[in-house]
């Protein structure tokens, strides 16, 4: 990130004044695609999409060079079980039945990859129909679970990604994902996890994708408010079911091909049908532009947890800190990991602006990507988060005893960083 883009980004969420961008942002009428690699640099996408946050689609220019492209696709655009299978037959991957409804989601089982690929061979012999259903591998953890080295590189736009970063120093998970499946498969709609923005590369195949900005879903509420499995069911035009569908803006609609690469913006809810056998990958991903959102989701989601068993609040002592622990095994992340998380990453920040003069010249050398501009405003972005956070009587009640450094201390960190990066 160079100098103005930074300045450029820290007036955007000065003019927010601590708010998340508000309402609903209208539908655009279709994503902007980009075509030439060398006709969007990381400051060009940043300011153009990342902080807008607005879709977009890169042409397959952009994956060209990816081994996966070349060795999972057989010639004529298929993908090539027999390399899958050699290479990773043994590997135990997920797989969701996207015929059975559980909830807003569908039931997973674990097999081999080989049995999936059997499965998936019979299945277009079979006309794409079989007794076990419409079965789709997700969630897939491969850069986790083996070295998925020659598979892909990860483009420069992407590369602010402290849930990644955060995940890869406590070496125990990611968010990085292979799915795979027949013309049928697809996800329920949905927006993805702690409101992360997500980039997904078709390796081979299609996809279509229905998107909804931020604020539309309201409008997609059933009568009990409750959110829809498949916003293209009929049932939705039902007013007694569905009383504010008429209110609903239709979706952004993108067709995804082959190599191409989609950005999915922070909270935009989606559904995506594969409408051919299809592979992709894709990376949930946080950073200084949508943490806020993130943080914002927390409390809901701990607000949700208080209500469910808001009956024992009087009689059960530690009722705060069981609504952590149940918010933790529920959505993956609770105050105190999220501390964590802000924590992690701003040792990292601060360390890399310790060593600015060695990354200025990184940055000039590369032209692009984080470096001590970045770290800045990632440290501004945190300073402001974190004293929303330490103003929360839900995260005050946390205790902070044993962490190795208080919140109050961090924050007072973040501020004389902040400061001293302003002529940076
Ligand atoms: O490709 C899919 O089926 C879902 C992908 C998705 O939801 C995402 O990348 O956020
Ligand atoms: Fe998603």
């Amino acid at each position: 990130m160079d100098r103005a883009t930074r300045e450029f980004a820290e007036r955007h969420f000065r003019g927010l004044q601590g708010r998340l961008p508000s309402g609903v942002c209208s539908t655009p009428e279709r994503a902007d695609f980009i075509e030439k690699p060398d006709s969007l640099s990381y400051a060009d996408f940043f300011k153009g999409y990342l902080l807008p946050n607005l879709p977009c689609v890169f042409s397959s220019a952009f994956t060209e060079g990816w081994g996966s492209r070349r060795h999972w696709v057989t010639p004529s655009g298929k993908p090539n079980f027999d390399f899958l299978l050699q290479k990773y037959g043994d590997m135990v991957v997920p797989v969701a039945n996207c015929g059975v409804q559980e909830y807003n989601s569908n039931p997973k089982e674990h097999m081999p990859l080989r049995d999936y690929i059997s499965y998936w061979k019979e299945y277009i012999q079979e006309n794409y129909s079989s007794p076990r259903g419409c079965l789709y591998l997700k969630d897939w953890h491969l850069c986790r679970d083996s070295s998925a080295e020659d598979v892909y590189t990860l483009p420069v736009y992407f590369s602010s990604d402290w849930l990644n970063e955060y995940w890869d120093t406590l070496n125990v998970d990611d968010y990085r994902f292979i799915y795979m499946g027949p013309a049928g498969t697809w996800s329920p709609f949905h927006a993805d996890i702690f409101r992360s923005f997500s980039w997904s590369v078709n390796i081979c195949g299609r996809k279509k994708w229905l998107l909804f900005p931020p604020g539309q879903e309201e409008a997609l509420r059933d009568c009990h408010g409750s959110l829809p499995y498949d916003v293209t069911s009929p049932s939705l035009l039902d007013t007694r079911l569905y009383p504010m569908h008429m209110c609903c803006k239709p979706p952004l609609e993108i067709i995804q091909e082959a190599g191409e690469m989609v950005f999915v913006p922070s909270g935009w809810h989606h559904q995506v049908h594969n409408l051919e056998d299809t592979i992709s990958i894709n990376h949930n991903w946080v950073n200084g532009c949508n943490l806020a959102a993130m943080w914002r989701f927390l409390q809901q989601e701990l607000r949700a947890v208080q209500q469910e068993i808001h009956e024992w609040r009087d009689t059960m002592p530690d009722w705060h800190h069981h609504c952590q622990v149940i918010m933790k095994s529920c959505s993956g992340i609770n105050y105190e990991e999220f501390y964590h998380f802000l924590k992690i990453i701003t040792e990292r920040r601060l360390l890399t602006l310790a060593e600015k003069v060695d990354m200025r010249k990184m940055e000039s050398a590369s032209g692009a990507g984080p470096g001590p501009q970045q770290a800045a405003f990632d440290i501004s972005r945190i300073a402001e988060v974190l004293a929303l956070m330490t103003a929360n009587p839900d995260f005050q009640r946390v205790d902070t005893s044993a962490f190795s450094l208080q919140p109050s201390d961090l924050l007072r960190q973040l501020e004389e960083a902040v400061s001293a990066s302003v002529s940076l």
